[in-house]
């Protein structure tokens, strides 16, 4: 009776492994480890911190996930922000809510400068994470053409080394599960004279992803505590 009981908890946990694995808005990566939804960006701004790396985007249970890793530190302390820089941070996940770039806020040029995107889009809703010393400054959904109309705020959110995540509803952003969207992401600062940092962008279909992140360490504690028993 035992045996069976252990057996059908080994059952269930491989079970839940084989289904969608939570995301966990911690601030750690490991949730994101099989997420194919992608695009990484170099090292190309002055400040050695908020420098976009990659950004990453998943659905889960109508809910939208958002990553933003950079080079150096995410969210700096005042005390971790490089000398003759300012910590003062703009974190922006941007959608092309349509996937037309010719509607909404089209990023192949900003404030008169060409971007030089090899894939522009036109952004519907803007998910911003402000940063100003050492302290969140702004927490906010948008609308891109207006940024008066807000989407959402005080969202959930974590910051930790070099990773932003965040999660908000699709409803809440005025989005449909199942559609596909434009995704892409910059990062404007303060410390090179507001100078911006574009990445490219991708379809993003919004439909959860499998993925069974961890499996094999879960797996590994749950026969280690069998066999102890
Ligand atoms: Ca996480
Ligand atoms: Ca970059
Ligand atoms: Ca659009």
């Amino acid at each position: 009776m035992i045996r069976f009981t252990l057996l059908t908890m080994a059952l269930v946990t491989l079970i839940g492994l084989t289904s969608w694995s939570d995301m966990i808005v911690d601030g750690e990566i490991d949730d994101w480890t099989n997420v194919a939804n992608i695009v990484e960006d170099g090292q190309d701004m002055k400040d050695s911190s908020g420098d976009i790396k990659l950004i990453q985007a998943a659905v889960d249970s109508s809910n939208l996930y958002l990553r933003m890793s950079v080079y150096g530190v995410v969210a700096p302390l005042a005390d971790q922000t490089p000398a003759g820089m300012k910590n003062r941070y703009y974190y922006h996940w941007i959608i092309d809510a349509d996937n037309d770039p010719a509607t909404g806020f089209n990023n192949s040029a900003y404030e008169g400068n060409a971007t030089n995107l090899k894939n522009p889009i036109g952004v519907e809703t803007v998910v911003m994470i402000g940063w100003r010393d050492g302290k969140p400054n702004g927490i906010e959904a948008y609308q891109a053409l207006d940024d008066d109309q807000k989407l959402a705020a005080d969202y959930e959110y974590a910051a930790s080394g070099d990773t932003l995540e965040a999660v908000i509803p699709l409803k809440a952003l005025g989005l449909t599960e199942g559609s596909t969207v434009g995704f892409s992401a910059f990062q404007e600062g303060a410390s090179d004279d507001w100078a911006v940092d574009w990445v490219e962008s991708i379809d993003l279909k919004l439909v959860p992803e499998a993925t069974a992140v961890k499996a094999k360490g879960k797996l590994a504690t749950t026969w280690s505590k069998l066999k102890r028993r």
